[in-house]
């Protein structure tokens, strides 16, 4: 932090974690789901036979497809297979707490019927709105939903990448109306939507609208008290994006812990954050070809506590096909992942930081406003001792596996405050948790 802080008029305007219970919340979710679907699902990353390098939902930008031939897309967009209530129960089953859904990605189609653009669901042989469903779907499944919005928008007449000219600028306050126009029909449509995930915000054009998007951030926050929004909205008047030029952090949540986790809490700040994540390498939205490394549900889960043991929420990404139904191999990972947590979630949900030393083993985690701690464990020492180090004047009451609580591990205390937890060795190839319930030593 500067020692020396310069005076910001668009920088951050809180310092710390948010304390209302909106954001509690979602501090406490631990697991997400993200889903990416447009009119991207359709082609599923090939174009005349012919694969696109890129990650699917940046095919329009593909130098192979005439802009006009996927813009046409919108008439093929007719997902007869589409059903909310389906979506929403993988992801109660997968054990996610909350899903941010695209409700238009750079391509600029809106899944919900915009006033403001013909280039919406409206317009496609499918006529209705997708959002409603969804949104409705999900908050009846007992899950949050954040609307995904990317600024940068390839079909609006006024979008530009950098503003040069008269005719740029004249062009681009139009599209400044144009987005703050959806953006507050989006929450007055939408009203069960806990906040916004902005995206499409990185180009100069947009930079340098400190000014119009710090208004328009208290004008969505006036709108709807408790609204959550990640910092990669807007940056401030120096053109300083996610941290203000303070290096204070703008908006409610780091969003920069992009298909990559920190590696220690030195690395958050002290801010909450998520971590948005793909299954292959990197593709969002639905590609037929899922080439390289396809994750596994081990490693999805282990990221999942390595993000909860550091603080943050992990947000799973989903690309659901064309037709509306989501790929077999997406439903088998989100039904492994919630065989895992249906067993072991105490240790994920309303779980933070632990303060404690990392070990070898995995990561602690620990339960909010309680005495438990838990050990997830990823590797297995073959001596079957755990390693644990305790604050000052902490013991162990109790130590026992999720998977048996009834039965209690041997604690061998080696030097004051630190241990060795005793677990056999555990044939199963899933990671499984230690718990501890410690008590203050007299
Ligand atoms: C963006 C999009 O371009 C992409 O299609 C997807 O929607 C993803 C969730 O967000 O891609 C990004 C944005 C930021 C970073 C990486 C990919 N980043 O900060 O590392």
């Amino acid at each position: 932090q500067n020692a020396e802080r310069i005076k910001l008029k668009h920088g951050s305007h809180r310092e710390g974690k948010r304390t209302d219970s909106v954001m509690q919340k979602w501090r406490g979710n631990g697991l997400g789901q993200f889903i990416h679907w447009g009119l991207y699902a359709i082609p599923g990353g090939e174009w005349n036979g012919k694969q696109y390098n890129g990650a699917a939902e940046w095919i329009r930008s593909w130098n192979g497809i005439p802009k006009s031939a996927y813009d046409s897309l919108i008439y093929k967009f007719n997902p007869i297979n589409f059903n909310a209530d389906e979506w929403a129960s993988i992801a109660k089953n997968m054990g996610a707490k909350y899903v941010t859904i695209t409700t238009k990605h750079h391509d600029g189609f809106c899944l919900w019927p915009s006033k403001y653009t013909s280039y919406t669901v409206a317009n496609s042989p499918w006529k209705k709105d997708i959002m409603k469903p969804l949104v409705d779907a999900y908050d009846k499944a007992g899950l949050d939903v954040i609307l995904y919005f990317s600024i940068m928008d390839w079909n609006h007449p006024g979008w530009r990448y950098d503003i040069k000219t008269k005719a740029d600028s004249i062009a681009f306050e139009g599209f400044k109306k144009f987005t703050r126009n959806q953006l507050i029909e989006l929450l007055t449509m939408y009203p069960k939507a806990k906040g916004l995930w902005f995206d499409g915000t990185w180009d100069k054009s947009w930079v340098k609208q400190a000014k119009f998007a710090d208004e328009l951030e208290a004008e969505m926050r006036k709108l709807r008290p408790g609204l959550i929004i990640g910092s990669r909205f807007r940056a401030d008047e120096y053109g300083k994006r996610h941290f203000d030029s303070n290096n204070v952090l703008m908006g409610d949540y780091e969003q920069g812990w992009e298909r990559k986790l920190p590696n220690s809490i030195a690395d958050v700040h002290g801010n909450d954050w998520d971590c948005v994540m793909t299954i292959p390498e990197n593709q969002w939205g639905y590609n037929k070809a899922w080439k390289g490394h396809i994750k596994s549900s081990n490693e999805l889960i282990e990221m999942t506590a390595k993000a909860v043991s550091l603080g943050g929420n992990f947000v799973l990404n989903f690309g659901p096909k064309g037709d509306g139904s989501i790929r077999d191999e997406e439903k088998k990972l989100a039904s492994e992942i919630g065989d895992w947590m249906k067993v072991n979630s105490e240790a994920i949900y309303n779980c933070e930081y632990s303060g404690l030393e990392k070990q070898d083993w995995g990561y602690f985690t620990k339960k909010r406003e309680k005495d438990k701690v838990y050990l997830i464990i990823f590797n297995t020492p073959v001596s079957g001792a755990y390693r644990v180090k305790l604050p000052a004047k902490t013991a162990i009451a109790k130590s026992y596996l999720l998977t048996n609580p009834n039965m209690d591990l041997r604690v061998e205390e080696v030097h004051s405050n630190e241990y060795f937890i005793y677990a056999k060795p555990t044939t199963e190839a899933k990671p499984f948790v230690i718990v501890l319930d410690t008590k203050k030593k007299e």
